[in-house]
């Protein structure tokens, strides 16, 4: 078998006339960006004047060099791995394929249309909006949700309530010519039949693309120490779709969450040779675990919870969308980043959402690496699909491809037919806004029972047998009680809904699968959309750069609750972070404690894809906002939680440790001289996998016998081995807090990968944030509190020298009406 990239040397045409150099992969947008045609995409409201380009049609095209030696070979193929999206692609002149599904690869038999020496490639791509337009007009009935419905291509591209709306158009994946003579190995699949502690069952199937019987044999050999697993004769036989074998693993490692344990992975080394002494050499790096979503039965309606290795574990996570508008923006470092930020945050999970894409192999490698499970949606999201049978069709060769490409991984947890389709029908009344006629709305129901009750579940059952089908996240809409007793929930009731962050206390569902709270990013991410002039309270790129339809209106609602009072933009990106992380934390704070009744906390979402204000904890550049700060020590393998309701202060310490922990629990009020009232402390030991209520307090009493204004409530659980977890907790609004004013120094020194920051302070200094200026950067530690004469070491990675991070440094923290000095 013989490859040939042909990823070189293309170029598109621009207004009818001239050719530039074009990047395979790549988009049309960053194309004409790359050329200098257009000013850049995200800057101020570029946005809205970019349009054109999703409106138009574009070609492509190269010129590649054939030799006489694969025109000899018996197969020649020209590959796609993937096209976005609605293009006729051209061999010398002869148009041979019609693509329209960006989630597919295409393959194209095209030797005969081949000749020796130069062949020309071209591709027209065709608008998809434009698509859309024709195809929506000979529709029977009308399809509500969004004008992504009929491509099979990444519904935020379209725009979304946290995104631009760029239509790309391009070769994004790569192309390359496939040649080969007798046979070619198709696919090669491992599952994991049954484990013993003596021995895991694989189950190997392998398959060819054959012109006739063969004889063969397959070695699976353990590439990291030599070791021979199996070694077995079969034959091929083109008639036959697979051939299934099986070997054993001797004492077998097992795959765990990077919290539970290792996430060990075989190197398997797979060689089959075969009799006419074709040789066929493969590498799978092979997680051996078991993962189940029990849903069973019980008193509070129906459980929804994980069996990794047939262990119960609470799931810590969050969404993860694209991260990037043009998905070939992101490279190989973004990837390791962001899976290296859920690993570093303490999380064990990540939802790919099913507005953005079936994510590149590496993003899997990584998770499987790093102990990160993967609840993987497919691609629909907030919308009714078309039923057909030739969209039936597309979208059926889509599942097979995805679930064949992704099935080896460990990471893989569950397969979920769609975000939010089934509550949108069910609950946001398009029915009676959109005045559907009974019988279109009968006709939209059974196509998405044909997509998603019955084609997609039937093709998970037949490919990938041991994983299990959710149809559509969440179970139920949020305006319903069984939201909370059984399923997945994602509660809106806070943001979307007005309601208090205190609403987390009481909406407890039994796996909570998306919440959220908007909030700013970081300054250096800002600045890459509008300069140091325009940062006026809400400048026109501020207002652009929210796609939430009352986003700033709804943020300065929950800031009004906590008598925060932002005047310039700088107090806007604190408080506004300040804000999500109460009530994010509080939320999963509620979740963990509430285990095993909840088993299960993602919030919405962990990234963005541009710069923007939204419900991402983490912005488009890397920073973390508050909120990312806080979730690393509530997704600890044993939290701490404080908590207010009802005229109670209830202290908790919940693990998610597999065996019991020996230690002492404490609970204090540490006013802003950090003078100390104990409130309880004792030895216990907190029992592996289960939340332990410590101390319940009267909340009045507390009140009326301290200032609360000038305190914090602390708690701590030391375990014997000397491992400390802390919660803190102001018990008043931030805005009704007596904060001293504060002086805060700092003292800049050069470290492996950035630098040390040494802060001090004069007096309390609460939530104290370290940002860079013009610069992205992560710290050790951020948002804390300093008391008096407290020194703290934050660690800072950064390319800058520590003279650059001087200059660049900026502080700020909740007693900041008191001018900082140095
Ligand atoms: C969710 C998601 C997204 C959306 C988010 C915030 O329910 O599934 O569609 O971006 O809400 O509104």
């Amino acid at each position: 078998m013989q490859s040939i990239l042909l990823t070189q040397n293309w170029e598109f045409l621009y207004d009818g006339k001239k050719w530039y150099p074009a990047d395979v992969p790549g988009c049309i947008h960053t194309d004409l960006l790359k050329n200098k045609l257009i000013p850049d995409p995200f800057y101020g409201c570029n946005e809205y004047e970019l349009q054109w380009i999703g409106e138009r049609n574009w070609t492509y095209r190269k010129v590649f060099h054939v030799d006489r030696q694969i025109l000899k070979k018996q197969h020649v193929l020209l590959v796609f791995d993937g096209l976005d999206t609605f293009v006729s692609v051209y061999v010398n002149g002869k148009k041979l394929l019609y693509a329209r599904n960006m989630f597919r690869k295409w393959e194209i038999y095209c030797k005969d249309y081949l000749q020796h020496g130069d062949n020309l490639l071209e591709l027209v791509f065709e608008s998809a909006l434009n698509n859309y337009q024709k195809a929506s007009e000979e529709l029977e009935y009308p399809l509500p949700g969004g004008k992504w419905v009929l491509a099979r291509k990444a519904a935020y591209h379209f725009g979304w309530d946290w995104g631009p709306c760029f239509i790309t158009a391009g070769i994004w994946q790569p192309v390359y010519l496939k040649c080969w003579d007798n046979l070619r190995l198709t696919d090669l699949q491992l599952f994991t039949r049954n484990i013993s502690d003596q021995q895991a069952t694989i189950r190997m199937q392998i398959s060819f693309q054959s012109d006739g019987k063969e004889n063969a044999s397959v070695r699976v050999i353990n590439k990291s120490n030599g070791e021979l697993f199996t070694e077995q004769a079969f034959q091929i036989d083109p008639s036959a779709e697979m051939v299934e074998l099986e070997f054993q693993v001797a004492d077998p490692v097992l795959w765990w969450t990077n919290d539970l344990g290792e996430p060990y992975l075989y190197d398997f080394q797979i060689e089959i040779a075969t009799g006419s002494g074709q040789l066929f050499n493969r590498q799978i790096a092979f997680g051996i675990r078991t993962i189940q979503l029990e849903r069973k039965k019980d008193t509070v309606g129906e459980s929804f919870r994980f069996l990794l290795n047939g262990v119960p574990l609470f799931i810590k996570g969050a969404n993860y969308i694209p991260q990037h508008s043009f998905v070939t923006e992101t490279d190989d470092e973004a990837y390791e980043k962001i899976t290296g930020d859920a690993l570093r945050s303490n999380m064990n999970m990540l939802r790919v959402w099913g507005g953005g894409i079936y994510e590149k192999d590496i993003f899997y490698a990584l998770c499987d690496r790093k102990g990160l499970l993967v609840w993987q949606d497919f691609m629909f999201a907030c919308a009714m699909y078309p039923g057909d049978d030739a969209f039936a069709e597309n979208v059926a060769q889509e599942v097979r491809e995805q679930i064949k490409r992704l099935r080896n991984h460990p990471c893989i947890a569950l397969w979920c037919g769609n975000n939010e389709v089934d509550e949108a029908w069910h609950n946001w009344q398009w029915q009676e806004t959109m005045n559907i006629s009974e019988k279109d709305c009968d006709a939209i129901w059974s196509a998405y029972q044909r997509i998603f009750h019955q084609l997609i579940p039937g093709l998970v059952a037949k490919l990938d047998p041991d994983r299990q089908y959710l149809s559509s996240s969440p179970v139920h809409g949020w305006g319903h009680e069984e939201s909370m007793t059984e399923g997945d929930a994602h509660y809106w009731g806070v943001w979307w809904g007005l309601k208090p962050v205190e609403n987390y206390i009481e909406k407890v569902p039994r796996f909570m699968s998306e919440f959220g709270l908007q909030a700013m990013p970081t300054l250096s991410t800002i600045r890459q959309f509008q300069d140091e002039d325009q940062d006026t309270l809400f400048s026109k790129p501020l207002q652009c750069h929210q796609k939430h339809p009352t986003g700033y209106e709804s943020i300065q609602n929950y800031l009004d609750r906590e008598f925060l009072e932002p005047e310039k933009l700088e107090d806007y990106i604190y408080m506004s972070q300040l804000m999500q992380m109460k009530g994010i934390g509080l939320a999963i704070e509620v979740n963990r404690t509430a285990i095993p009744r909840c088993m299960g906390s993602l919030y919405w979402q962990l990234n963005d894809c541009w710069p923007v204000t939204s419900w991402s904890a983490i912005d488009a550049n890397g920073n973390w906002k508050a909120l990312q700060y806080a979730v690393r020590n509530l997704f600890d393998d044993v939290m701490v939680s404080l908590i207010e309701y009802d005229g109670r202060v209830t202290m908790s310490v919940v693990s998610g440790l597999l065996k019991d922990a020996d230690g002492v629990v404490e609970c204090s009020l540490v006013d802003f001289n950090n003078d100390r009232i104990s409130l309880f402390g004792e030895k216990m030991t907190i029992r592996a996998g289960k939340a332990c209520q410590v101390i319940v307090l009267d909340a009045g009493k507390l009140r009326a016998e301290n200032d609360l204004s000038r305190m914090l409530i602390e708690g701590v659980f030391e375990t014997s081995d000397g491992k400390r977890y802390v919660n803190q907790k102001f018990l008043e609004p931030y805005g009704k807090l007596n904060l001293p004013p504060a002086k805060v120094k700092w003292k800049v020194r050069k470290a492996e990968g950035g630098c040390t920051i040494d802060v001090s302070a004069n007096a309390f200094t609460g939530h104290l944030q370290l940002y860079l200026a013009h610069a992205h950067a992560w710290f050790g530690e951020n948002f804390f509190h300093l008391w008096a004469g407290d020194e703290k070491s934050v660690f800072c990675q950064t390319g800058l020298s520590p003279d650059a991070v001087e200059q660049e440094l900026r502080l700020y923290h909740m007693n900041i009406h008191q001018k900082t000095e140095k």
